[in-house]
């Protein structure tokens, strides 16, 4: 066929491999083709092709998952996986704002969504009751055709729809395999979000791409995890610096032998792998001293897929991400506007490459800031050191990373407003050990009221993603400002010191 999507080319090739295993079952390559067109089907109905209809996914890590997303692609629909943990508040916005037409939900997500795609008169698909469907044929799709939208916080309120194309993909996949050198013999577990590129791209894409086994979990299951460590059940390991910090945390604390088996399972696997944060260098030491295993920091954004990278092969150095990945150019833009070219001087990462997102959904204006001529501006500032990029901190203040998840500011801030006591706030994010920076709230109160944290939590918890909720409240007469009185957040920040 001349437009098939080569992910799914190379699955016709990977047949009867074990794509993914759980406890209890094993699913082959054949099976999730076979799967993923049974999907298409349904979704196409008496259509020839979904001509980029997006179609949400609220489905859990797994088989499922993948072969949901693979029927969408194979239909021709734009794919906007939905966090499962998200409130219906902003499930809504992401449904509203791309303009799904269709859900594809399965379990207790399908009951959840419900009553919101039946208020927003959106198709329901539960996939648990979808029969397999009688093969038919499948539309022909162009590479630079629309694939995928993945919401993204950044300096706005509200988050942004970062769209990616079948060959933005396809090079953020390669890039990848050929870098960390995946194989069929590969076996990862599956642990993270599967709203965003850590899940979807290095982890489940890369391995599907190289006829890999991958073993999912609903969320970060450490126990579980930790046990089939110890049976030598992986090769590769891709987690958040939180997710490192916790498992440091428990093996310390673990008994002598079962730290043995722990520690020798991470030790014999072939690539550990930290990223979405700064991994700190006495984290990266700890994990060497503990397992012998240096760990490989990488950095990417959804905008990008993967830009800079320690070597799979040679020095993997600690608080540093290594330099450009195959096929992604990176360049240092300094204050003054002046490309960088010497080593010690600061500036902005620029990329450019195949990987590269087009645009933002529906904003134009937001697209076109973003790009400095044809470079993506990642607004994450670096220096390069002997030949490796270390990253310095964003530009916007108003960008919070915690727990390997981008936050914005602006939206929590913008939330907090809604609450009936609170007349001003300013939300920063504070240095933590275990999730990389806290969101912290600082607030004036109407008529001075007291508020404290677990109220302020539990009000948010119906409004926010767990992790936008506030970790730490400050109650203060007024919010500092500067001449022109607008408040600064470096000041805000300084009420902690
Ligand atoms: C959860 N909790 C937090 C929190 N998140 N507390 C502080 N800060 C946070 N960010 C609290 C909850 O309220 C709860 O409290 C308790 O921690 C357990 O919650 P949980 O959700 O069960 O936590 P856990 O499963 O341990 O989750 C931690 C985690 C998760 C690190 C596994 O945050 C995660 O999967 N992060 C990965 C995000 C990711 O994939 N980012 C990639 C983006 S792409 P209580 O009181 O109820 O017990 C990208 C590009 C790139 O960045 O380069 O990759
Ligand atoms: P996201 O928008 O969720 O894709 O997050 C991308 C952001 O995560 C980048 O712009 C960086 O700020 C941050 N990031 C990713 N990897 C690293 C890393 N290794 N070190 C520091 N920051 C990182």
């Amino acid at each position: 066929m001349m437009n098939e999507l080569s992910l799914i080319a190379r699955a016709e090739l990977h047949g009867d491999a074990v794509a993914f295993r759980t406890t209890t079952l094993t699913r082959t390559y054949r099976e999730l083709l076979a799967r993923s067109a049974s999907v298409a089907s349904v979704l196409l109905g008496t259509e020839d092709d979904l001509e980029e209809a997006r179609v949400a996914l609220l489905v859990p890590a797994g088989f499922e998952y993948v072969a949901a997303q693979w029927g969408i692609w194979r239909a021709g629909g734009i794919k906007l996986p939905l966090c499962l943990s998200a409130t219906e508040f902003e499930w809504e916005y992401a449904l509203t704002d791309s303009g799904v037409s269709a859900v594809l939900a399965n379990g207790h997500m399908a009951e959840k969504m419900a009553p919101l795609c039946l208020r927003l008169g959106i198709r329901l698909v539960d996939i648990d009751s979808m029969e397999s469907v009688p093969s038919r044929v499948l539309p022909d799709i162009a590479p630079e055709r629309r694939a995928m939208i993945l919401y993204t916080s950044g300096t706005t309120s509200k988050p942004k729809g970062v769209v990616t194309t079948h060959a933005n993909i396809q090079a953020q996949i390669e890039s990848l395999v050929e870098a960390w050198e995946w194989s069929a013999a590969d076996r990862i577990p599956l642990f993270l979000p599967m709203h965003h590129i850590h899940g979807i791209i290095n982890v489940t894409s890369c391995a599907l791409w190289s006829g890999a086994t991958i073993e999912p979990f609903e969320r970060f299951e450490m126990q579980a995890i930790l046990e089939r460590v110890r049976e030598d059940a992986y090769t590769l390991f891709m987690a958040v610096p939180t997710i490192y910090v916790k498992l440091i945390q428990t093996i310390e604390v673990a008994s002598e032998s079962d730290r043995r088996a722990i520690v020798g399972g991470f030790a014999r696997m072939r690539l550990m792998v930290s990223g979405s944060a700064a991994l700190p260098a006495s984290v990266h030491e700890q994990w060497t001293a503990l397992t012998g295993q240096k760990l490989l920091e990488r950095y990417g954004m959804t905008e990008i897929g993967m830009g800079l990278s320690n070597p799979y092969h040679g020095e993997r150095r600690p608080g540093a991400v290594g330099q450009a990945l195959p096929g992604v150019e990176v360049r240092l833009k300094a204050e003054n506007g002046d490309i960088v070219t010497e080593e010690g001087v600061p500036g902005e990462i620029q990329v450019r490459g195949p990987g590269v997102f087009r645009a933002y959904w529906n904003r134009p204006e937001a697209s076109a800031e973003t790009f400095d001529g044809d470079w993506f501006r990642t607004g994450d500032m670096a220096v390069l050191e002997t030949g490796y990029y270390r990253i310095m901190g964003r530009l916007s203040v108003d960008i919070i990373k915690s727990g390997g998840y981008k936050l914005s500011a602006l939206e929590i801030e913008a939330t907090l407003l809604e609450h009936p006591l609170i007349a001003e706030c300013a939300v920063i994010g504070l240095p933590d050990d275990t999730w990389g920076e806290a969101v912290t709230a600082v607030v004036v109160t109407k008529n001075q009221v007291q508020i404290e944290l677990p109220g302020l939590r539990d009000w948010c918890k119906g409004r926010l993603s767990v992790y936008k909720v506030p970790q730490r409240l400050l109650v203060v007469p007024e919010l500092p400002r500067n001449a022109m009185g607008k408040v600064t957040k470096p000041a805000v920040k300084s009420l902690f010191l």
